[in-house]
């Protein structure tokens, strides 16, 4: 099985993540990728894939597919264990729309930052650290006294855990305002799995001479 990624990618390293969390032996391809150009020249096998001309891409044998959550489906349909969707069915409802509000509802803002860190007080930038800082209440709130946001472990706190890493990154980090937040993520840094896909990437943004977030800096060395 070969799994496309960047070394950069959020959407890759989640893929990666539960690859390994599942003990499924991958190949993981790093397309090119550079600061500046980012993911150009795309790679052949990502064009005959993906029409969105996006990692991550999968390829198992015949089989090929693209979107990280399309991915999460298939390991978990070929690998039931360890399961990484709640067996309850409205607990696998939440923990789904959790995995897709991370994505699709916090990761937006985090994106628009991109640019911005220069800028921090631009309206744009503080728009987007107050709707980051207003996803972590929910998530706080959401998390209660449970070790992961759905109960046990899960793709929604992979998919979470990759996200809130660019957060930290870019001027929107949690703190300890959100204390519930910050004792999950260590539990997910103390992962074997996360540390190894999160700690390659701070590497790599060490290399590029880029600065780290303390827990990354941590799971980097
Ligand atoms: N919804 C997709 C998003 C994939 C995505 O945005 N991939 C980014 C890298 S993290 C990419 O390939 N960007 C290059 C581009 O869009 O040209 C997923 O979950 O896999």
């Amino acid at each position: 099985m070969k799994l496309y990624s960047g070394p950069l990618s959020m959407f890759g390293a989640k893929a990666e993540i539960a690859a390994h969390e599942k003990g499924i032996p991958v190949e993981v391809v790093m397309v090119p990728f550079e600061m500046t150009t980012l993911y150009q020249p795309k790679h052949p096998e990502v064009l005959r894939v993906n029409p969105k001309r996006q990692v991550p891409v999968l390829v198992d044998g015949d089989l090929a597919i693209f979107d990280s959550t399309q991915i999460f489906e298939y390991l978990e349909t070929i690998r039931p264990a360890p399961a990484l969707w709640p067996a309850e069915p409205k607990q696998k409802a939440r923990a789904r729309l959790l995995e897709l509000k991370s994505d699709e509802v916090y990761f937006p803002h985090i994106i628009r930052l991109m640019g911005l860190q220069a800028t921090p007080e631009e309206p744009a930038a503080v728009e987007a650290r107050r709707a980051a800082t207003a996803y972590y209440d929910e998530m706080e709130r959401i998390l209660g006294d449970q070790p992961y946001l759905a109960g046990d472990f899960s793709y929604a706190d992979i998919a979470f855990y990759m996200a809130q890493l660019f957060g930290a990154r870019l001027t929107a980090p949690m703190t300890e305002a959100h204390p519930r937040l910050m004792a999950w993520r260590d539990r997910m840094s103390a992962r074997p799995a996360v540390a190894r896909v999160a700690g390659a990437m701070g590497r790599y943004l060490l290399g590029q001479g880029r600065p780290l977030p303390p827990f990354l800096a941590t799971l980097a060395q």
